[in-house]
């Protein structure tokens, strides 16, 4: 028994000694990315290379599988044939910094990691840091996560899990994943791709695009298509200033991923004197009381949330946790603050409700029970523009 114990830590050990080349060479089912790294030996030596002995790198390897598919996607014959200048940002955003086991990953609110991708056409981060990934327990309903698996957010909303963790080698430790990870893009890009297109139409029309994608470590916050469509009579109404402050209202000046983010926490956002409240209910993320249907969607610039609405600038601090269960996002009422007096509820099914004064209203819900998050007291002045009223009234 005690000779067993001895004989694999001694065989530990050595196996740590090794270098990763030496490592992943011996498992069969990593030969693709092995062969990856040999080809790109001298890139791949470059992004390893560290600063001093004591700087870790955590790698995350896709396996054959994974490589397989991501070539025959696009098209590439063999992987001694991926295009040498494409190989550096893809391979230094699969080496992470320092030494991070799977279990590390695990935190409440799940955690960032930052990897060796400091190339500025995929990260645009405050004191140049590298872009990170975003890891964290899979979603609950899958097979994997009962078995407590870990699963990595990168670009575009795309996720990969990890299938075989805590692999040592003499400079760190690396985890096998079941896909490659997707360089993050503008978050403009991002969120267009993930369901929130027509607000960047708005957000190009008064011109706030490159603030969105250019500034230095931010947080977007994207009401879906449905979203927007839904308020689009109070949209249509605001001028470029109240469009701009909106938009503005959307924007944090840092980047807040999950791990971030605590319940009741309030954020300061674009908007000058503006801030949101953070609600985390039952696992689920609500920003003003609005429920974020992607969290963590890794951007250039920092981080991105899809929003089952548009955040209202008041809001009680209730979140209508049972009446959201019923409610799907595109029948979802969504409210906009117009000034700080008034607020404009409208419904996909066309319905507009004025609210002002200290008057509470009921939004719509699947279940037509009252949401507690649409009573927000909005009292006093009318502040509906000329062109939204006349829509209103039609
Ligand atoms: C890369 O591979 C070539 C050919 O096998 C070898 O000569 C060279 O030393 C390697 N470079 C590094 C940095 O490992
Ligand atoms: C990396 O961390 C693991 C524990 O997660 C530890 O066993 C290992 O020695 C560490 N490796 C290095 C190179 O520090
Ligand atoms: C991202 O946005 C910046 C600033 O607008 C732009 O210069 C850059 O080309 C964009 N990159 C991509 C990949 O769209
Ligand atoms: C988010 O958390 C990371 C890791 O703890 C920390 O370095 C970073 O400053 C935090 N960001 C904000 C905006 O609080
Ligand atoms: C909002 O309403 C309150 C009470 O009716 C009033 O005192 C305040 O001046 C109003 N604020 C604005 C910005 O109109
Ligand atoms: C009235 C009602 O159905 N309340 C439920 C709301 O949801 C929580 C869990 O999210 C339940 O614990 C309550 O019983």
């Amino acid at each position: 028994m005690h000779y067993k114990i001895t004989t694999i830590a001694l065989l530990a050990s050595a196996a740590s000694a090794q270098s990763f080349y030496d490592v992943i060479q011996k498992q069969p089912t990593l030969s693709l990315f092995a062969t990856i790294i040999k080809t790109f030996n001298e890139t791949f030596a470059d992004i390893l290379s560290a600063a001093s002995a004591s700087d870790t790198r955590t790698i995350l390897v896709p396996n054959n599988r994974a490589v397989a598919t991501y070539l025959q996607k696009n098209d590439i014959r063999s992987a001694t044939e991926i295009s040498a200048e494409n190989v550096r940002p893809f391979l230094s955003y699969h080496v992470l910094m320092n030494n991070v086991s799977s279990e590390d990953f695990l935190q409440p609110g799940g955690s960032i990691v930052e990897s060796t991708l400091k190339d500025p056409e995929f990260a645009l981060l405050k004191n140049n840091a590298g872009q990170v990934v975003f890891g964290h327990k899979a979603s609950e309903s899958t097979e994997q996560a009962k078995a407590g698996a870990v699963e990595v957010k990168s670009g575009l909303g795309d996720s990969v899990k990890i299938v075989e963790s805590n692999i040592q080698f003499d400079n760190g430790q690396f985890h096998v994943v079941d896909g490659l990870l997707t360089l993050p893009a503008n978050c403009s890009n991002t969120i267009a791709h993930l369901g929130a297109e027509k607000l960047v139409t708005y957000i190009g029309r008064v011109g706030l695009l490159d603030a969105l994608d250019g500034t230095p470590g931010a947080t977007c916050f994207a009401p879906t298509d449905a979203a927007i469509e839904a308020a689009l009579p109070v949209l249509m109404g605001l001028s470029d200033a109240e469009l701009i402050d909106a938009i503005k209202f959307h924007i944090l000046l840092d980047p807040y991923y999950t791990s971030n983010l605590t319940d009741g926490q309030m954020l300061e956002t674009a908007s000058i004197g503006r801030s949101v409240r953070v609600n985390i209910v039952g696992g689920q993320y609500y920003f003003n009381g609005v429920k974020a249907i992607t969290t963590n969607d890794i951007v250039r610039n920092g981080v991105a949330y899809v929003l089952d609405g548009i955040m209202p600038y008041e809001f009680n601090g209730i979140i209508p946790t049972n009446s959201t269960v019923t409610t799907s996002a595109a029948v979802s009422t969504s409210t906009i603050g117009i000034g700080s007096n008034s607020t404009v509820t409208t419904s996909a099914s066309g319905t507009v409700t004025v609210t002002t004064g200290s008057i509470s209203t009921s939004a719509p819900t699947a279940t037509d029970e009252p949401s507690a998050a649409s009573t927000a007291r909005v009292p006093g002045v009318l502040l509906l523009t000329a062109a939204a009223l006349t829509w209103f009234l039609l």
